[in-house]
């Protein structure tokens, strides 16, 4: 048994995953923003080792639960884009169930894939690219929406099909040890970033200057996504690096396997995959994954679980 010391893991029994798969199954048939809500008012019918689990996944940022119940028989892993899934997975109710644990289950106005639940496997032509669906090279340390401000507080994977080959890197802001002169670069440092091509054109060309490390200094948060960032001085390039170069130092490697559901704080981490090699036969790698956004980070209105596109850009001051 690997030990991860700055991950909260929780691993289910077997009769525990039998009986969160019957409360999953009897969900299925309602539509899952519906199920979400009636929890919402009447309290999650999760375990209490669940909620448990969660409550020391919000104070170490990373959060691993094993065991979870997933479809069986599992289906081939698709590999063209938006190949639909069986609409009523049962890993689909699943991963929303535990997503509602930490906040409201979102998506965002314009991405191209507009279910709640997202697929993530290797997609045939997207191997080089540095979307979740690439393979051949390594998907470098970012986070989610990063040009959002209403990017998700909460990322949820949960492996359906795992890959012995594949880490997922994950590395806490507050393990990052900086000297004074880098901490006041860092501070003032913005990161211009483009919308990256899992939406539709509506903001492709838009540009959004976000705070690279912003917030308390006591428990900071992060936007990083160099893939999509337009660079405009060689002190971002170096801000940038410093950033990468600490998550190198710091960061925990998992390796997902069937049932593993990662949770990690995407406003105090930052994530990356290493690279493998996709079969595009029906046997890679396959995720599920959900957003949640916390309360006290939702300041616009979600429809059906739908946050808009548009708004007034605005982020905490320097
Ligand atoms: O495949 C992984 O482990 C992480 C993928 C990822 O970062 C993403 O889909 O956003
Ligand atoms: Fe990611």
């Amino acid at each position: 048994v690997v030990k991860y010391e700055k991950v909260a893991i929780h691993t289910l029994t077997n009769d525990i995953r039998e009986s969160v798969r019957e409360l999953a199954r009897s969900d299925i048939s309602l539509s899952l923003v519906d199920s979400l809500k009636r929890w919402k008012n009447g309290g999650s019918p999760l375990p209490n080792g669940i909620t448990a689990w969660r409550d020391k996944t919000r104070l170490k940022k990373i959060g691993l639960l094993r065991n979870l119940p997933i479809d069986t028989p599992l289906q081939p892993t698709p590999f063209i884009r938006r190949e639909r899934t069986d609409p009523t997975m049962l890993a689909d109710v699943i991963i929303g169930m535990i997503a509602s644990l930490f906040g409201s289950l979102y998506t965002i106005e314009g991405k191209l894939e507009s279910r709640l639940i997202h697929d993530i496997f290797p997609i045939c032509g997207d191997e080089f690219t540095q979307l979740g669906t690439s393979s051949l090279v390594e998907l470098d340390w970012h986070v989610e929406e990063a040009f959002h401000p209403s990017r998700p507080s909460w990322l949820l994977l949960l492996c359906l099909r795992g890959d012995p080959g594949v880490r997922t890197r994950v590395a806490r802001v507050m393990d990052f040890r900086f000297s004074d002169q880098q901490l006041r670069l860092l501070r003032c440092s913005n990161c211009t970033l483009r919308v990256d091509e899992t939406y539709s054109s509506q903001g492709s060309d838009a540009e959004f200057v976000v705070p690279l490390l912003s917030g308390d200094p006591r428990d900071p948060q992060i936007i990083l996504d160099p893939a999509y960032t337009v660079f405009k001085s060689d002190s971002e390039v170096a801000a940038v690096e410093l950033v990468k170069r600490a998550a190198e130092k710091t960061h925990t490697a998992l390796n997902l396997s069937a049932g593993d559901c990662l949770v990690f704080d995407n406003r105090r981490t930052i994530h990356a995959r290493t690279a493998f090699m996709p079969h595009l036969d029906g046997t890679d790698r396959w995720l599920k994954r959900a957003y949640a956004l916390d309360e006290q980070d939702v300041d616009i209105q979600i429809r059906n679980g739908v946050l808009p596109f548009k708004r007034q850009m605005e982020y905490p001051t320097l």
